[in-house]
């Protein structure tokens, strides 16, 4: 769609964006459609749990289960449940991929799609009232529909993802996605129970002030981040770091910068997985217009040998990637 269009269509709810551009999928059944939003909507049940974090420990004493009969979980395995019970019930995933699970899920032979997700990163921050978020990597699936979920369909590039996106719970919840035809954000209004479209045709900025690697670890960095490291100080950037890798990489989105996490001592391939966490990212920020590999290899062309692989990540403005990379 082009820009004048999307323009015109700042404040449209995400249902009627999704809907008025169902005709750029290739396969435009109104599956992939209906997919998003089962996504956007557990993603509103799980901003209604990040949002009222801070009461389950006063209202813990009230009892261990919640209305719905389910004991009161932590907020990462709350999430999850959330997204899986939505996509089995939408029917249009075969497969579902979660940092949670050891293994993939069968969810239904007939559904067209296989999901990869993250759904409440930034552990450290869940606690503590910093914004979390949740990923999501969409991809068809190889196998004929009906028949039994293959490997192939399991381990796609990031190449091959038909969509991807993520949820920020921060200062407001924003849902940002793409289906390949640029990158488009959607802030939710609380009271109305919406998202709207509030950020269309997203755009990283070339070049960006601010570098986002967290720094505790640089002394198992190896000598060319450290020197990459060294000059992005050298040329007076703002170290900006929050450790939820969503925040940290929609600022950079917004404002223009990098986000990097090297291999370390602790973390040999780095600490981010591939297949939730690195490969949307990877979809949007190309998207957008910026850049995010591996330190040698562009990360949509990795191919994944497991689905909990990490990788070293350097995601960001086009110019910023590209001089890290030259390091
Ligand atoms: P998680 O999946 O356990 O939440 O870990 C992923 C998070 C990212 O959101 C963040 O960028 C990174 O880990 C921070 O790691 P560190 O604390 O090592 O800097
Ligand atoms: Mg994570």
């Amino acid at each position: 769609m082009e820009a004048s269009r999307i323009a015109q269509s700042i404040g449209f709810t995400l249902d009627r964006f999704i809907k008025n551009n169902q005709d750029q999928f290739q396969y435009a059944s109104g599956e992939l459609s209906q997919l998003l939003r089962d996504i956007a909507l557990a993603s509103k049940v799980v901003n209604r749990e990040v949002n009222k974090a801070g009461l389950i420990d006063i209202m813990g004493p009230l009892g261990s289960q919640n209305m719905a009969g389910d004991d009161q979980q932590k907020l990462d395995v709350l999430a999850d449940i959330r997204f899986t019970r939505a996509l089995k019930k939408g029917g249009e995933v075969c497969a579902l991929i979660s940092e949670e699970s050891e293994s993939y899920e069968d969810l239904n032979n007939n559904g067209k799609y296989v999901i990869a997700i993250d759904p409440l990163d930034g552990s450290s921050n869940i606690d503590v009232n910093v914004s979390i978020g949740t990923i999501f990597s969409i991809y068809r699936r190889i196998s004929k529909v009906g028949s039994p979920i293959q490997q192939e369909d399991i381990l796609q590039k990031g190449s091959e993802q038909v969509a991807a996106g993520y949820i920020l719970y921060g200062s407001s919840t924003m849902m940002v996605y793409t289906t390949g035809h640029g990158v488009n954000g959607f802030t939710f209004e609380q009271s109305l129970g919406e998202f709207f479209l509030s950020h269309p045709d997203m755009q990283m900025p070339d070049n960006g002030k601010i570098y986002s690697i967290n720094e505790g670890q640089s002394n198992s960095f190896s000598e060319s981040v450290k020197k990459y490291v060294q000059d992005c100080k050298d040329k007076k950037m703002t170290a900006r770091y929050i450790g939820s890798l969503v925040a940290d990489f929609h600022r950079n989105l917004l404002k223009g910068g990098i986000y990097i996490y090297p291999s370390t001592a602790k973390d040999p391939e780095g600490k981010l997985r591939l297949m939730y966490e690195c490969n949307a990212l990877a979809f949007i920020s190309e998207q957008a217009g910026g850049m995010a590999t591996d330190g040698k290899t562009r990360i949509l062309d990795i191919q994944p040998t497991a689905l909990h692989q990490r990788v070293p990540f350097f995601v960001g403005s086009k110019k910023m990637v590209e001089l890290a990379q030259s390091f």
